[in-house]
């Protein structure tokens, strides 16, 4: 038998690894929050021009929620959290949270 005619396959199967999802941050409205301070948070944590941070604030103060923008999933939940924390520690009940992208 010339087993060593017999070569392994140089290509190996590759299995494609499924692309992480990314995660939203929502803004939810309150009573509360003075729509001002809305606007510097959002600039200061999603590095947003003043335009768009007053466009997300006006949007989650109309509709109750807007998204702010969408990371991976451990940059999502940091933000989150750091904007949520902007306003607690001005007594304010602003909220941040995250949920996955279908
Ligand atoms: N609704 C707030 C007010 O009238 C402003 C506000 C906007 C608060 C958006 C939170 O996500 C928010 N002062």
């Amino acid at each position: 038998m010339s087993d060593d005619l017999i070569t392994k396959p140089r290509v190996k199967a590759k299995p494609k690894l499924e692309r992480p999802k990314l995660h939203k941050v929502i803004l939810l409205n309150d009573d509360f929050t003075p729509r001002e301070f809305v606007v510097t948070v959002l600039k200061a944590e999603f590095s947003m021009s003043e335009d768009q941070a007053h466009r997300v604030m006006i949007t989650a103060h109309r509709r109750g929620v807007c998204v702010v923008a969408v990371f991976p999933k451990d940059v999502a939940e940091t933000k989150a959290v750091r904007a949520t924390d902007a306003g607690r520690a001005k007594g304010y009940p602003l909220m941040f949270t995250t949920e996955p992208e279908e």
